[in-house]
C-alpha cells in the first residue's frame, strides 16, 4: 500500500507509525479514561512537522499528497483517533482554507505559524445550524476598519487548545439564498471579546477537546477576513470537502485498529477446546471485515488521488466518508462481538474504538448530508 508514496512520504509514514506505537499506544487508554488532551504528544508532532502536512514548503510546511495525508490520519487512528482528529481538523479545515482563499499576507502570517507551533480550529456549527450550515446566526458587522463578531459556536474541535479560529459569520441577510450572506474570518486566541465558554463531555474521542466558543463584540480587523464578503459558505464547503477525506481516513484507521484487536483475540481465545479463530462463524466475520476495510481504503484513496490530480473530488470525498464511517461502525461492532463479554468492558481497546467510531458518521457532515451531496452531484449532471 506504500508503493504510491515517494521516499519523503514513506519516511513520514514510518515516523508516524513509530511515534504512535511508542509514545501514544501505551497511554491511549489513560487519555480516554482521564479525558486528557495529549498536549505533550501534540507538541512533539508539531516539532516533527506533522502540523504542516498540507502547507507548501515556501510557508514552512511538508506539502505532502492528499493520499499520504490520508494514510497519516489512518495510521494515527489505528492507535488513538482522538489525537488523529486534532491533526485532521488543524490541517484540513484549519490551515488548508487559508491556502485556498487567503491573501498573500494571510498566508505569510498564518501558514508558517500553523506549520510550527500554532493549532487551528474551525467554527461553523451553532445551536440552531448544524446540517443546515447556511442557517448560521453569528453576526459580523462592519465598524470602521474592523468587523464586530457576535454569536456562539459549538462543537469546536481543538477549541481550548487552538491559537487560530476560522469563523463563519453572517455579514448580510439574504433570505433567498442565506449562504450568500456568510463570510469567513480568522480570529486569533486572545482577541478581546472571544472566549471559550464550555467543553463537552463526549461518548468517544474523549482525549480531544470539543468546546463552545463565544464572540461578544469581538473586534476583528478587515484584513482578517478570509476571502470576499459573502464567500464564506464556499470557504466552509471546500474546507469540508477536504476534511471529509480526513474523517473517512479516521474511520478507516479506527476500523483497522478494532480489526487487529479482533484477530489477535480470536487467535488466542479458546472455547470448546480450540481457538475461536478456528470456528467458521468467526472466520466469516473476519473475512467480511477485511473486505470492507479494503473497499473503504480504495474509495478514500480514489478521492485523495482526484484531489492530488487537481480534479473535482467533492462527491468522492462524500462517498468515501459515507462508506468508511458506516463500514467502521460495522467492523467495530463485529470486533466487539468477537471479543464477547470482554468487548464490553474497558480492559480491551475495542470498547474505545467502538465509541470513537460513532462520531465519524456525524461530524463534518452526517451520513444523511453525504447522501444529499452525492445525489446533488449526480442529479445536477456535475458527476
Ligand atoms: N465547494 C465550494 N462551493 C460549494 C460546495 C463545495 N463543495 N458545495 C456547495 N457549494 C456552493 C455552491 O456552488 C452554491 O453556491 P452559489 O449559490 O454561489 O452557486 C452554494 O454553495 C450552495 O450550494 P448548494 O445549493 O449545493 O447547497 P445545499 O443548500 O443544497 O446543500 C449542504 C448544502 C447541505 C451540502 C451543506 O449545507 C452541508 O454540507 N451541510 C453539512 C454541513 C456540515 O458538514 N456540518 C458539520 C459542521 S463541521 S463539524
Amino acid at each position: 500500500m506504500n508503493l504510491q508514496f515517494n521516499d519523503e512520504e514513506k519516511m513520514i509514514l514510518g515516523m508516524v507509525r513509530a511515534f504512535m506505537d511508542e509514545e501514544v499506544r501505551p497511554i491511549a487508554k489513560a487519555l480516554d479514561d482521564e479525558k486528557r488532551v495529549p498536549i505533550e504528544q501534540i507538541r512533539a508532532l508539531q516539532e516533527q512537522g506533522l502540523f504542516g502536512l498540507l502547507i507548501p514548503e515556501e510557508y514552512g510546511g511538508a506539502n505532502i499528497s492528499a493520499s499520504c495525508y490520508s494514510a497519516v490520519i489512518e495510521e494515527m487512528s489505528k492507535v488513538c483517533a482522538a489525537l488523529a482528529i486534532v491533526l485532521s481538523v488543524h490541517n484540513s479545515v484549519g490551515a488548508y482554507p487559508i491556502l485556498l482563499f487567503g491573501s498573500e499576507e494571510q498566508k505569510k502570517t498564518y501558514l508558517g505559524r500553523l506549520a510550527g507551533d500554532w493549532i487551528g480550529a474551525f467554527c461553523l456549527t451553532e445551536t440552531q445550524s448544524g446540517s443546515d450550515a447556511a442557517g448560521l446566526r453569528t453576526k459580523a458587522v462592519l465598524d470602521g476598519d474592523a468587523y464586530l463578531l457576535d454569536g456562539t459556536k459549538m462543537f469546536v474541535t481543538n477549541g481550548t487548545i487552538a491559537d487560530l479560529f476560522l469563523v463563519l459569520a453572517r455579514t448580510s441577510e439574504s433570505p433567498e439564498a442565506p449562504h450568500r450572506g456568510v463570510t469567513a474570518f480568522l480570529v486569533e486566541k486572545g482577541t478581546p471579546g472571544f472566549r471559550v465558554s464550555k467543553t463537552e463531555d463526549k461518548m468517544g474521542l474523549r482525549a480531544s477537546d470539543t468546546a463552545e466558543v463565544v464572540f461578544e463584540e469581538c473586534r476583528v480587523r478587515v484584513g482578517a477576513r478570509l476571502g470576499r464578503e459573502g464567500e464564506g459558505f464556499k470557504v466552509a464547503m471546500s474546507a469540508l470537502d477536504n476534511g471529509r477525506i480526513g474523517v473517512a481516513s479516521q474511520a478507516l484507521g479506527i476500523a483497522e485498529g478494532a480489526f487487529d484487536e479482533a484477530v489477535k483475540y480470536a487467535r488466542t481465545r479458546k472455547q470448546f477446546g480450540k481457538a475461536i479463530a478456528e470456528f467458521q462463524a468467526i472466520q466469516f466475520m473476519i473475512a467480511d471485515m477485511d473486505t470492507q476495510i479494503e473497499a473503504a481504503r480504495a474509495l478514500i484513496r480514489h478521492a485523495a488521488h482526484l484531489k492530488d490530480s487537481g480534479r473535482p473530488y467533492g462527491k468522492e470525498a462524500s462517498m468515501a466518508k459515507l462508506y468508511a464511517s458506516t463500514m467502521s461502525r460495522d467492523v467495530c461492532s463485529k470486533a466487539l462481538q468477537i471479543h464477547g463479554g470482554y468487548g464490553y468492558v474497558k480492559e480491551y481497546p475495542v470498547e474505545r474504538f467502538y465509541r470513537d467510531q460513532r462520531i465519524t458518521e456525524i461530524y463534518e457532515g452526517t451520513s444523511e448530508m453525504q447522501r444529499h451531496v452525492i445525489a446533488k452531484y449526480l442529479l445536477s449532471g456535475r458527476a
